[in-house]
């Protein structure tokens, strides 16, 4: 049935006339009811779909639905999001997806969810992840590639997250390293990294991200840090879309990554929206914290800084913190 769904709304969104009933059934191959049922479903998700005797069926306006349908109708990658997997609720996109690692799905898997019941952030941390208004999501990755490189991966992710939410929001945004994407200063999305390897073997990688989409109000305990993309354009941002172009960028920047297992070919880019670059920064380690100037990130993802007597120094993600001066930037 989720197929018809998928074919009869992609059918719909090829044209503004009206799609006779009849023309669908000769089209996908399936009875009068089926197209019918697929409708009816559509119409409960939200889309506006107007129904006319004899003349059939025109799609009116797609708002921010955000199911596997709607995305899948329009995915144009070669294997990012094949297959997608679409949940309503699920304690995390990411233990979900190395549990479907666990049933050899395969590289380029992704898991979408709307709700999120334990989300979570690094080391412990907890996502806070309301129901309808935010992408939860995990790519479940199994490159050929050491395991002490795989977390590059995160830097991928930030990077072409942030190059589709800057193309389905037209605003500007930065990263914060290694795995912050903020706004005007404050957090819109993070993401999370997970591994399962040998000592010289990865099994597979799951880098999980949370964008905030349309929330318009944030816990108490975020409320001064957190954004959203509805909160910096005053606009509600389709999901869906936002979704596609990360998976369509995230495929792109992966490919240059993979070419030499190193950064190199996206660097610049990234540098280009580090957040404190030039700034100075407080590094917030287990048991000490020191002052640097961030500089760049080098091909290795490392944190370039030059601390306070002009030693220049390479910090490594993990249990390390940025911040700013004043404040989370
Ligand atoms: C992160 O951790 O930023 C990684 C977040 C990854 C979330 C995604 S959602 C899909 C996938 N499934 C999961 O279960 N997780 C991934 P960290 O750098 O540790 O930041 C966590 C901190 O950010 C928290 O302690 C809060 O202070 C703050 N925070 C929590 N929820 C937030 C939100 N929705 N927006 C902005 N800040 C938030």
């Amino acid at each position: 049935m989720r197929i018809v769904k998928e074919k009869v709304l992609k059918a719909l969104r090829e044209t503004d006339e009206y799609v006779s009933g009849q023309m669908l059934c000769e089209q996908l191959k399936v009875s009068r009811t089926a197209v019918w049922k697929a409708i009816r479903q559509l119409k409960e998700e939200g889309y506006d779909i107007d129904s006319v005797n004899n003349r059939g069926y025109r799609l009116r306006r797609v708002p921010d639905v955000m199911s596997a349908a709607e995305i899948l109708s329009q995915l144009e990658t070669d294997w990012m999001g094949r297959p997608l997997v679409y949940l309503d609720i699920v304690d995390s996109t990411n233990e979900y997806a190395k549990e479907l690692a666990k049933k050899e799905y395969v590289h380029g898997t992704v898991v979408v969810g709307d709700h999120q019941s334990a989300g979570k952030g690094r080391l412990g941390r907890g996502w806070s992840s309301p129901k309808g208004c935010a992408v939860y999501i995990s790519y479940l990755l199994k490159p050929d590639i050491l395991p002490a490189h795989a977390s590059m991966l995160t830097i991928v992710a930030a990077l072409s997250t942030s190059r589709a939410i800057e193309e389905i929001t037209g605003c500007d945004c930065q990263i914060k390293w290694p795995n912050d994407i903020v706004m005007d200063g404050k957090k819109v999305c993070g993401i999370l990294t997970e591994m399962s390897a040998d000592m010289d073997c990865i099994h597979y990688v799951v880098t999980g991200i949370g964008v905030n989409v349309n929330m318009t109000s944030f816990d108490e305990s975020i409320k001064d840090t957190a954004t959203s993309l509805r909160l910096q354009t005053g606009n509600i941002i389709s999901r869906s879309k936002l979704i596609l172009s990360m998976l369509s960028y995230f495929e792109k920047d992966y490919a240059v990554f993979i070419k030499t297992e190193d950064l190199s070919g996206l660097l610049e880019d990234y540098n280009k929206r580090l957040v404190n670059r030039g700034r100075q920064v407080r590094i917030v380690e287990r048991k000490q914290e020191w002052k640097a100037v961030a500089r760049q990130i080098n091909k290795a993802g490392e944190l370039e800084v030059e601390t306070e007597d002009g030693q220049i120094k390479y910090i490594v993600s993990g249990e390390v913190s940025v911040r700013g001066i004043y404040g989370y930037v």
